[in-house]
């Protein structure tokens, strides 16, 4: 347990303190802008100070650590969180209220660090949380962007996106440590000889050097001292250098270089499940990996003068293959700069690095061209084709004089280097994020490898940061059920399931209701504020809230309430159960369809808005900028999570988890975490509906889906199909979507993700929605039972078992 306790008043003492010697000002003058920050020092005190302690015990006992290497890390806010770690919200916001500030607004002032596109970062924010609770030895990697995903404005119903900063209240969190600056080469050329003594020389020549400057976020645990270190790197250009090139008349040659050095940590891709193939992201990646492994063998060296015991001491966990140029660089460090043999090296590098597989998507499963890692790093892809040469041999004695299943396998062919080859070549452990999603790495997508390396696969299911989606988010409900089953949950996650025997006490049920009541008024009043729609609290909130994309399906629930349109239309007065279909979403700029899908809501929002025979029982809202700080208050209200994807694409979602968590009720098909949901909750728990993922997947192999012959036979269907082509009566054309439903289009065949397919089953699905939802005390009471069976979900659990099955590392957590 922490040791410190924060009494209100000595948090006064110290917060008025810090806007004294800070700003120079006393209490009463504050801004609430002063006053965040203030808070934030007084919290980063703490934290420091705890991480001292940590790194001191690493430096101490030696134990094996883990490096959690990833492009992205969506953190969210950190007041509010790090306060609740360290216990001392309630003295916070007390301190506050005697100060004449609501804790609230002042967590407001705080901007929300973007530094990730959607679930693949925001489960790398959720493990830190985890590990630092767990007390696993961990420290994250990443770039500290200076822009992270973008702002998203809607105008006209479309998405504008402009640039976001974050850094203005973010960087008080960031501790730089200038004295572990390292420097990452990037292209030039390089020759490599054998010298008299037979010793490895590698000279380069005309490179760019960029410097990697550290910053360190500390990150709290709960109920523990424990922090995890997540270390941003900046990319900064070597002034002095450039001042040489300045005095020897190179001038452009060094503006040249200072602009490239400083670009990358400039902006994150705002690509998700998508490779864009774009130079600065090959830079990004190799900055990253380069500027990590050269700090982790820095200090490995100081510690243990060699690098043999490389692999006891350390685990290099790849989060997708964004990270995989870890392989060949550590690759580099051992035989370059520390005379080791490619035997040794090998041994040493392919048992410290562990890779998670994140999608199944064909579009981002990475390639690079070889030119182009030929380009930006020489020796990276000389040691890559090395790895490839001797991993066909290898491949050779499983697949005998099978030229064409060796090239299928190879880490480089058709002038490309695959991303996941050289990953699954290179590491002891290779897992998917979902039960469904390992099993598919294993039969589908990696069946070879599978067939080769079997027991290096294996499965570690998604989590989330409880504490934060629950707890923080949810403060009454995390009260009610405190005051039923303790709080040993919020360390103990499942004992949630202790919830389990309230299922039939209507006293418990009837509050759980009233708390939903209240979270949705929150939301309700956001909404009449940033989109100026008044919603039924009556109506069932119903939410889909993900990145926009086609294999997820927002197209499916724009059908169906366009459906729902068509029927109030016909039949204004029918009993029909008040329905707020709430979406929150960014597009990739460069996604057309996805940005055409925003449209389309904002058209359909409007149309039904602007319509008195159906804008009490039916409501569309779209709301802009959907992130971290939103999705907090989104979670708690939520009573329908949309999880909705075609069976077999999603790897596991963890939106779904954080719905189930808060109470909401899951309309979703057997894909990704899904399915281990419904075996959680039990079917009656839940709604299920929609083709599985053999049944999808077989579809779609035989290529004899046409969703043209359902468009003639379903009536429903081909209406609201045909109102798309004539459009919501604000004048914007909908034939291109229509037409990519019906027709195909980009390349790709009618409905590629199967929506018409899914639309029957899914109506019916939503019809049974409804239903239920008329029996209050039904709702709530299976509301209940997500809750109660949320727990294995919980990050903590997660981290747990990476611990034990794949890092060998030790760990607090009680399963
Ligand atoms: F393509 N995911 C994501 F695998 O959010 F790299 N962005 C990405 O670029 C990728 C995956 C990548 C998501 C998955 O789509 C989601 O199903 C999963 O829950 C999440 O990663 C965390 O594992």
């Amino acid at each position: 347990m922490p040791k410190t306790q924060y009494t209100k008043t000595a948090l006064k003492e110290a917060i008025a303190g810090k806007l004294q010697r800070h700003f120079a000002c006393e209490v009463e003058d504050a801004t609430k802008d002063q006053v965040y920050e203030a808070c934030a020092l007084v919290v980063r005190d703490a934290l420091t100070e705890h991480m001292i302690e940590t790194q001191n015990e690493v430096e101490r006992d030696g134990e094996r650590q883990v490096h959690y290497l990833c492009m992205e890390f969506l953190v969210g806010r950190s007041l509010r969180n790090n306060a609740y770690n360290l216990g001392m919200l309630d003295a916070l916001t007390a301190a506050l209220k005697d100060m004449g500030f609501e804790m609230a607004d002042i967590f407001e002032e705080e901007a929300d660090p973007g530094l990730g596109n959607g679930g693949l970062g925001r489960l790398a924010a959720c493990y830190m949380d985890g590990m630092a609770t767990d007390g696993v030895r961990g420290t994250g990697y990443s770039i500290r962007y200076e822009h992270g995903i973008f702002k998203q404005k809607i105008v006209e119903g479309q998405q504008v996106e402009l640039p976001d900063s974050w850094l203005s209240t973010g960087e008080v969190w960031q501790i730089p440590a200038m004295d572990e600056t390292r420097e990452v080469k990037i292209g030039g050329t390089v020759d490599t000889y054998f010298d008299d003594n037979g010793k490895l020389v590698v000279n380069y020549h005309d490179y760019t050097p960029v410097l990697a400057v550290p910053y360190d976020m500390p990150i709290s645990g709960y109920g523990t001292n424990n922090i995890a270190r997540l270390r941003l790197w900046k990319a900064q250009s070597p002034i002095a250098l450039d001042m040489k090139l300045f005095s020897s008349g190179e001038y452009l040659k060094a503006l040249e270089k200072h602009a490239l050095a400083e670009t990358i940590s400039m902006v994150l891709y705002p690509e998700d499940n998508h490779r864009e193939g774009q130079s600065l992201r090959l830079k990004q990646q190799y900055f990253l990996v380069s500027a990590t492994l050269q700090d982790i063998c820095a200090k490995h060296k100081a510690k243990y003068g060699t690098l043999e015991n490389f692999a006891h001491k350390h685990v290099l966990h790849i989060n997708d293959t964004h990270p995989t140029l870890v392989i060949p660089e550590l690759m580099r460090i051992l035989m370059d700069e520390n005379d080791m043999s490619w035997e040794q090296a090998w041994n040493i590098t392919s048992q410290s690095v562990a890779y998670t597989n994140h999608t199944v998507m064909p579009e981002a499963l990475e390639c690079w061209p070889v030119s182009l890692v030929q380009e930006l790093m020489p020796r990276i892809m000389q040691i890559i084709y090395e790895i490839n040469e001797r991993f066909c041999k290898e491949l050779w004695n499983y697949f005998p004089n099978d030229f064409q299943k060796i090239s299928k396998l190879a880490i480089v062919a058709d002038d490309t280097v695959r991303m996941a080859h050289l990953a699954i070549a290179g590491s002891f452990s290779i897992n998917g994020v979902s039960a469904l999603h390992s099993e598919i790495l294993k039969e589908r997508v990696f069946t070879d490898f599978y067939k080769i390396y079997s027991s290096k696969f294996c499965n570690v299911t998604n989590g989330i940061a409880h504490r934060r989606w629950l707890c923080e988010a949810n403060p009454e409900l995390a009260e009610l059920i405190e005051s039923k089953i303790g709080t040993g949950y919020r360390t103990h996650p499942s004992e949630l399931q202790v919830l389990n025997n309230y299922a039939d006490d209507k006293e418990l049920l009837d509050k759980l209701g009233e708390i939903k009541r209240h979270n949705k008024q929150r939301l309700a009043d956001y909404i009449k504020e940033h989109n100026g729609i008044e919603v039924n609290m009556d109506s069932i909130f119903d939410v889909q809230v993900k990145r926009l994309h086609e294999y997820k399906r927002q197209m499916l629930n724009i059908l169906h309430i366009i459906s729902l349109y068509h029927k109030l239309k016909d039949n204004p007065d029918m009993d029909f159960v008040p329905r707020t279909f709430i979406f929150g979403s960014k597009a990739a700029p460069g996604y057309a369809v996805a940005k055409k899908t925003i449209q389309l809501i904002n058209s359909i929002s409007k149309m039904i808005d602007n319509d008195p025979a159906v804008r009490d029982k039916l409501k569309v809202v779209f709301l802009e900028d959907y992130k971290v700080s939103l999705a907090e208050i989104i979670m708690p209200a939520a009573e329908v999570s949309e999880q909705i994807s075609i069976a077999g694409k999603e790897a596991s979602g963890t939106g779904n988890m954080k719905f189930m968590m808060n109470g909401a009720l899951t309309i979703g098909t057997m894909d990704g975490a899904n399915v281990e949901i419904c075996e959680a909750v039990g079917k009656e728990n839940i709604f299920i509906f929609g083709m599985e993922t053999p049944e999808a997947e077989a579809l779609a192999a035989s290529g004899s889906y046409e969703p043209m012959v359902i468009y003639q036979n379903d009536p429903v269907i081909r209406r609201v199909l045909d109102q798309m082509i004539h459009g919501f009566g604000d004048g914007v054309d909908y034939t291109d979507i229509a037409n990519l439903l019906l027709h195909g289009g980009n390349g790709g065949p009618a409905d590629r993700y199967m929506s018409l397919k899914d639309f029957a089953s899914y109506a019916e699905a939503q019809e049974r929605v409804s239903q239920t939802y008329r029996d209050q005390d039904q709702w709530n009471r299976m509301a209940l039972i997500n809750i109660a069976n949320s727990g294995r979900f919980a990050a903590d659990r997660s981290i747990a078992e990476y611990a034990q099955n794949i890092w060998r590392v030790k760990t607090n957590f009680a399963f």
